[in-house]
């Protein structure tokens, strides 16, 4: 097919691939800008490992030199960990991004649209990217939502995170026909905490679960995602009303700073990093831990559902 030139997919996941075996694929975004060095690196290599040690196979996403990685080597993961030199890739991007050779991080978007290329079914992250606060006049929704709606994945996440509107990203979600289920929770969680006070419309308990509502979608042909959110563990989630302070404080200074567009989340992450004196990144941290081990087992058990 004409995309694969495009593509280079690791040995690793091609013979994964090829062997019609569980995948899992992550997001680069989250290294390159959603979290300091070196710390980055070490969690992006944990998340992939234990990916493996649950029997499926890892696919880190990302763009170097305009080539779209499927699976990276460690030196391209330390690259993506550490360069200055790495933009940050949404679908508007993408097309720009490979044509002028460039390097880039891929968003939660971006990286369901190049799983779906290679034909993984599954993408594990932090948090997507939704309805911002005040969205009713800046008109910021990250592309991550109509990704939803079009690009037949399921995004294993923690819930939207803290910096959005939860309630309005959670219409947006219905409007365009996204199943958002609760994994062991009948509250949306909100990526640093687990709780919302938001109900979630579905609520699973297995893998299993997750794994016929991937197939009874796509068998029907119901073009789109699933966002199946699964909270950070109890003993790492934060209280939700100090948080919710805090991510008013970095708002409101991004506002005065004038910062937004694509800036604005890597931003408010770094900030709130700073404002909780790092106990942000350490919730960051164990709830991508958590989100691999959910990942790799809904990968499994829809893995099994094929070959029915
Ligand atoms: N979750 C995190 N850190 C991040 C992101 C999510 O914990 O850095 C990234 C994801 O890649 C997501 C992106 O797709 O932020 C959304 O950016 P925007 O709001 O500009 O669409
Ligand atoms: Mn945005």
């Amino acid at each position: 097919m004409q995309f694969y030139k495009y593509l280079e997919v690791k040995d690793e996941v091609f013979q994964a691939l090829e062997q019609k075996k569980p995948i899992v694929a992550l997001e680069s975004t989250i290294i390159s800008h959603g979290m300091p060095y070196p710390e980055n690196i070490t969690v992006a290599k944990n998340v992939e490992n234990i990916i493996r040690s649950k029997g499926a196979t890892p696919a880190t996403i990302a763009i170097i030199n305009g080539k779209i990685k499927v699976g990276l080597t460690e030196e391209e993961l330390e690259f993506m960990g550490s360069s200055k030199d790495v933009l940050k890739a949404s679908r508007m991007d993408l097309p720009v991004i490979i044509a002028k050779r460039l390097n880039a991080a891929t968003t939660v978007a971006a990286t369901m649209i190049i799983s779906n290329l290679a034909d993984i079914r599954v993408f594990v992250t932090g948090g997507i990217g939704g309805v911002h606060r005040k969205a009713q006049q800046t008109f910021d929704i990250s592309a991550d939502l109509q990704e939803l709606a079009k690009t037949n994945i399921a995004v294993v996440c923690a819930g939207p995170k803290a910096i959005l509107d939860l309630e309005l990203t959670k219409e947006y979600l219905e409007t365009f026909g996204v199943p958002l289920i609760g994994y062991q929770t009948d509250e949306i969680p909100s990526f640093y905490s687990r709780r919302s006070g938001i109900k979630v419309p579905y609520r699973i308990d297995s893998a299993k679960e997750a794994g016929l509502i991937m197939k009874a979608k796509w068998d029907l042909g119901l073009q789109g995602g699933i966002l199946i959110a699964n909270p950070i563990p109890e003993k790492y989630s934060m209280d939700k009303e100090t948080i919710n302070k805090i991510v008013d404080q970095a708002i409101n200074e991004a506002e005065d700073k004038g910062i937004k567009g694509k800036e604005l989340t890597p931003f408010l992450l770094s900030k709130i990093k700073e404002l909780t004196k790092g106990e942000s990144l350490e919730a960051n941290i164990e709830l991508i831990l958590n989100n691999a081990i959910v990942g790799a087992e809904i990968a499994i058990e829809y893995n099994k559902l094929g070959k029915q």
